[in-house]
């Protein structure tokens, strides 16, 4: 790649997006972008994980509506009141003028819960655990960015759950966050796990905690939130049960999503000066095949590839093979790299006589020869190691990037370079507000859950007004 990626992140990425044909943002309605077949098969395969962990989990899969009634929509005033500035509105159907403007949806709480309150009658019917794989649209004020901040969503996972008590509804939170940890670790991706600042939560919501990455330019990204409804939907929305004692009590809620971002973040973090290096957990191929021969032996190297490629299929590996004629070896050596394929695989006439391949990894480069009978359990130990290395690799490259400051000059110094800070708060939201205000940062929040991981704080001072620390707190760049 021509562009350096820390230091011009939006335009390295930019290109990679094009380069590698993932998801092309050039079409003509700002903050929409078109998925490409390499791109929709990366897209694909990370929800094939997501949706994993949601049904082992006893989600349900559901479709609601893409339209929502002006009506609904405004039932729960804090939601409208942040969303109405990013809200499309469908005012007409055909020539007609709608009596009551439909939303396109820039979530769907007021799509789905009107329906729970239909559904459900009694304790017998809960809990409910429902998700949905919709596009949801944002007119998004803020610089819209391919993947990152886009005004249709085109992959938006959103879970919403009910619950009997305010008890199960704390745990359901816990299960969400464990759900989302178990994705984010698939996909390789290192995180935060931080409960928001009140003043950052998601609109309706009691609190919300986040999951954090960090880019290559030090910008956080949060790539999923998880959000503690309590009963301030089901109050408006009228969802109540009968419980054994006979009488009614509101349901409480939670509801969690995860857009296309987590992709981006893939991409962005893990790939280097050669192009992407995607996890095995989502490239679209594990391997590709790649022939070398000279004109005697071609018939001999492709029958050999092919039949290593059905061997590596028939284990249920993705693989694919690239027998273009056109091209050399050394440009498919760079094409393949530059889309991330953790392995190449090369057969030539001495692989062909010794009954073996070589296989090269993307990550580090290294080159080993494999004997035929050993192919799968090899391919398969190979692929371990780099979506084993590269989850680590993120992890400590995330962690160097995090420091710990105790005073304020100090933290916009940091922040300036590209580092997120750690440092502490004494949970006053004026002083938190001030810090933003002071830093020309944000606030992400502090680690969830919180009880658990508040020793170190009891000697710590808050980074502005110096009184005793409550929280441990991260504070950055954001997208
Ligand atoms: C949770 C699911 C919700 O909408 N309702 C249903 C809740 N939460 S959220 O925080 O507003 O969004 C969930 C995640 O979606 C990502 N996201 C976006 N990604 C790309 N472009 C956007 N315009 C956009 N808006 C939100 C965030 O990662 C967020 O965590
Ligand atoms: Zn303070």
């Amino acid at each position: 790649m021509a562009i350096e990626k820390e230091s011009k992140f939006m335009e390295w990425f930019n290109e990679i997006l094009q380069t590698a044909e993932i998801y092309d943002y050039r079409y003509p309605i700002k903050g929409m972008g078109v998925w490409r077949p390499y791109g929709f098969l990366m897209r694909e395969n990370m929800l094939k994980i997501i949706r994993k962990y949601l049904n082992e989990t006893g989600h349900q899969e559901v479709l609601f509506p893409l339209l929502i009634p002006e009506t609904n929509l405004r039932k729960e005033s804090e939601h409208i009141t942040a969303f109405e500035e990013e809200v499309y509105w469908v005012t007409h159907g055909g020539k007609d003028k709608l009596k009551i403007k439909y939303a396109l949806r820039p979530t769907s709480e007021t799509a789905i819960y009107p329906m729970y309150a239909l559904w459900i009658r009694s304790y017998k019917d809960l809990p409910i655990k429902y998700y949905q794989v919709v596009n949801i649209f944002r007119y998004e004020t803020k610089t819209t960015r391919p993947l990152i901040r886009v005004r249709e969503v085109t992959t938006f996972k959103e879970a919403h759950t009910v619950h009997a008590t305010r008890q199960e509804t704390e745990e359901q939170i816990k299960e969400a966050v464990q759900v989302y940890s178990k994705i984010f670790d698939e996909l390789a991706l290192p995180y935060l796990v931080l409960k928001r600042p009140a003043w950052d939560k998601f609109a309706g919501s009691e609190y919300s905690v986040a999951f954090d990455t960090i880019m290559p330019n030090g910008k956080r990204l949060q790539i999923g939130t998880v959000h503690f409804l309590g009963q301030n939907f089901s109050k408006v929305f009228e969802i109540k049960y009968l419980k054994p004692d006979g009488s009614h009590e509101y349901v409480y809620q939670t509801c969690y999503g995860i857009s296309s971002r987590p992709l981006a973040a893939v991409i962005a973090i893990h790939s280097d000066e050669r192009g992407l290096i995607l996890p095995p957990s989502i490239s679209p191929y594990h391997a590709v095949i790649i022939p070398i021969y000279y004109k005697e032996g071609k018939e001999k190297v492709l029958g050999y590839s092919l039949k290593i490629k059905n061997k590596l299929l028939k284990s249920g590996f993705r693989v694919k093979e690239d027998f273009r004629e056109e091209e050399t070896p050394g440009s498919k050596f760079y094409f393949w790299e530059m889309k991330g394929i953790p392995l190449r695989i090369e057969v030539g006439m001495e692989e062909v006589n010794n009954q073996s391949v070589t296989v090269v990894r993307r990550d580090n480069r290294q080159k080993v020869r494999v004997e035929e009978n050993i192919l799968v359990t090899k391919i398969r130990e190979l692929l371990d190691k780099i979506q084993k290395g590269l989850k680590e690799k993120a992890d400590k490259w995330m962690q160097e990037k995090i420091v710990e400051v105790h005073d304020l000059r100090d933290a916009v110094e940091k922040i300036g370079r590209g580092f997120v800070v750690k440092t502490w708060w004494c949970g006053e939201e004026k002083c938190g507000r001030d810090i933003e205000d002071k830093t020309n940062a944000k606030v992400f929040g502090f680690p969830f859950p919180w009880e658990e991981k508040q020793k170190e704080t009891s000697s710590k001072k808050c980074i502005l007004c110096g009184k005793k620390a409550k929280f441990n707190i991260f504070l950055g760049k954001s997208y």
